[in-house]
């Protein structure tokens, strides 16, 4: 691998194998998440790339006066400043398709786990109850004859529709615009989604026109039989009126994998017995945080070493390398 004499700072945990694989080409500067404060002034002023595994700020954007590239671990980037970074030139990119096959896996996981109750099952095995009160419960629910609404039928999307099928579900969907070639029935508002199925599945991505655009309406629209599950981002869900519609029977219950203010998740969730919730896991096995960090260092090996992204993010595509 060519040698770069660009000076990269990786924020935060990074897998170990890509950093080597950083290290092999760059000198590198290690900080734990956003911490601007752990650089001093001549370091920040080195500093041309950046391999962010958590947000990054304005204000970070501007302590770093030679800033080129910001590598974000992960396909959401909503908690990067894009508009900063574009005014500035600065090139963004995401770790695209090396996740989408694990977190439609998990979204099937949490949405099975929220139908048919096995974590509440496997805790009262654990609890002993099975031997001292008998078979759990039956679930209420179950996922025959559900009909599935996907709000984002993007890669993951559709990576999460083809396995409905394969459960024997029918699918429909809201996009801003209907995706060309699929058959899925498609949606041009998503009340109008909610409305027609009792399955509601979240994958858009993090940003202002996605912003709590589950809300009481919408959750209302959905019904008493119905179920949403969220892999997508927290801030797309209006959190306060899906307590308030899984408290009320206003839906039956709820999968989420993401959370308005993570890591912290409101105790009135974790207080209803009708919602499952997950640590944000969607991507989480080794092997794709790994190849998603390979995404990352090969980002910013390409950007230093032939001038161009591989993974550029849609704001930044015209977005070209300084001389
Ligand atoms: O609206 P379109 O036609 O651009 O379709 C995109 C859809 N989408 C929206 N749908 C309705 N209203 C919106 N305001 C809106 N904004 C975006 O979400 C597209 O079909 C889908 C996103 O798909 P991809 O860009 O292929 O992303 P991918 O890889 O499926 O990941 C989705 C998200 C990430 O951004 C993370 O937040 C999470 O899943 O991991």
């Amino acid at each position: 691998m060519k040698k770069n004499d660009a000076k990269i700072l990786v924020s935060g945990n990074f897998n170990e194998h890509a950093l080597s694989k950083l290290r092999n080409v760059f000198d590198v500067k290690e900080i734990s998440r956003g911490d601007i404060a752990q650089l001093d002034r001549e370091e920040a002023t080195s500093i041309r790339g950046v391999a962010s595994m958590g947000g990054v700020s304005a204000e970070f954007i501007d302590a770093l006066p030679q800033l080129e590239i910001i590598a974000n671990f992960g396909v959401g980037y909503d908690a990067v400043a894009i508009s900063h970074a574009v005014e500035k030139n600065i090139m963004i990119t995401n770790t695209p398709d090396v996740l989408t096959e694990e977190v439609a896996d998990t979204a099937l996981g949490l949405l099975l786990n929220t139908v048919r109750e096995l974590s509440k099952a496997e805790t009262y095995l654990r609890d002993g109850k099975w031997e001292s009160e008998g078979a759990y419960p039956l679930s209420k629910l179950t996922l025959r004859n559900r009909k599935a609404g996907i709000f984002g039928l993007g890669r993951i999307g559709l990576a999460i529709a083809k396995r409905l099928e394969a459960f024997g579900m029918t699918v429909a969907y809201h996009n801003r615009r209907p995706v060309e070639g699929v058959e899925f029935e498609y949606y041009d508002t998503l009340t109008g989604l909610a409305q027609a199925v009792d399955t509601l599945i979240v994958v858009v991505p993090g940003s202002a026109s996605t912003a709590k655009a589950v809300n009481a309406e919408v959750l209302k629209a959905l019904g008493s039989d119905g179920v949403l599950i969220n892999i997508g981002r927290g801030s797309v869900v209006d959190e306060d009126a899906l307590v308030e519609a899984l408290s009320n029977n206003v839906i039956a219950a709820a999968g989420l994998d993401v959370f308005e203010d993570e890591p912290k998740v409101r105790q009135a969730l974790k207080d209803l017995p009708n919602a499952v919730l997950l640590p944000h896991v969607g991507s989480a096995s080794m092997a794709t945080r790994r190849a998603m960090a390979e995404l990352v260092a090969d980002n910013l090996i390409s950007w230093f070493n032939d001038g161009t992204a591989v993974t550029p993010v849609s704001e930044t595509l015209h977005i070209t390398k300084r001389k």
